[in-house]
């Protein structure tokens, strides 16, 4: 039996996609579903909520292209309820403006392994000698394979024979380059150490609108910090946490031109660390959410 989203459990591939599905029966004309295909041919669902047909402007969320990181999603599940369904007259004026795009699970392969057999699983399922799966936010072609990077497939951190040869992150790539709007933020889910994360993975210079996307992310932290004190640390991937290249959102800002693209650390520092326990779920996604609404409001200046 298929449970109901409520944010009280984490829920399986197929859970996340039936209450996707039945959120596009439930809201004709507002929400439209897409899908694009795994290495295992599963669905990399997206989701689309438009409430204003004629918004020329988006917002894109995804999470969970590392498999084990289970909260990522949840919380991007959660805030596509709320973008949908609340009243507060702030989340009503962004769904009017923009178009929001969900992609809860962008490795559905290695989602479903770290559900039924390694709750630790990071990376695609595709095979590479003895070994399985690349990391999908090395796989992107932007500076691919550069730093942060290994070129053994049996590595967490494999970057794959080549950049895309991981089918959700290609497909993934493909669909963002149709999208008709102009993406003016995109947010990447990951977890954990509570950091908001910066471009570039590749280099240690602070290029394009760093400042003002420092500035906002700086802001948006005390904002998250505010709900339930839960302190963040922001700054570029590279002198934040160490140099990584090749990820969803170096590719993302570089290729589409994106005022914000930042990536998420979500909870916490490391006592539970993957394991969230699922009491933390709703709070987790409140005080991000409100984060999130700040760096959707700020990107319009930009
Ligand atoms: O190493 C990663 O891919 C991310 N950290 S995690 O512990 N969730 O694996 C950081 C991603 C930062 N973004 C890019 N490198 N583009
Ligand atoms: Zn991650």
């Amino acid at each position: 039996k298929s449970r109901s989203l409520d944010w009280n459990n984490y829920y399986t591939l197929t859970e996340i996609q039936n209450w996707v599905y039945k959120l596009s029966e439930n809201y004709v004309n507002i929400v439209t579903v897409d899908n694009v295909k795994s290495y295992e041919k599963r669905n990399v669902t997206i989701v689309k909520v438009s409430f204003n047909s004629s918004a020329t402007e988006a917002v894109f969320i995804e999470s969970n292209i590392h498999a084990r990181e289970w909260i990522s999603s949840a919380v991007s599940t959660y805030i596509l309820s709320e973008i949908l369904n609340s009243t507060e007259p702030r989340i009503v004026e962004l769904r009017n403006k923009y178009n929001w795009y969900f992609v809860p699970v962008v490795n559905p392969d290695g989602f479903a392994y770290s559900h039924e057999h390694d709750r630790l699983w990071r990376k695609t399922r595709k095979p590479y000698g003895g070994c399985f799966g690349a990391d999908p936010n090395r796989n992107w072609d932007n500076h691919w394979n550069e730093f942060g990077a290994d070129d053994n497939p049996c590595s967490e951190i494999y970057s794959g024979p080549k950049p895309f040869s991981e089918q959700c992150a290609k497909n993934l790539a493909e669909y963002l380059t149709n999208i008709p709007e102009k993406i003016r933020t995109y947010i990447s889910f990951h977890s954990f150490s509570q950091l908001i994360l910066i471009p570039y993975g590749y280099t240690t210079e602070h290029l394009e609108n760093y400042d003002q996307v420092y500035n906002i992310s700086f802001n948006a932290a005390e904002v998250l910090k505010s709900r339930y004190g839960t302190s963040y640390t922001v700054g570029t991937i590279t002198d934040v946490i160490y140099p990584a290249s090749g990820g969803s959102i170096d590719w993302a800002k570089a290729t589409l031109h994106i005022p914000i693209s930042v990536a998420y650390e979500l909870r916490d520092t490391g006592k539970y660390g993957f394991l969230l326990p699922p009491d933390q779920i709703i709070p987790t996604a409140e005080e991000t959410i409100d984060s999130v609404l700040y760096m959707v409001e700020e990107s319009q200046y930009l």
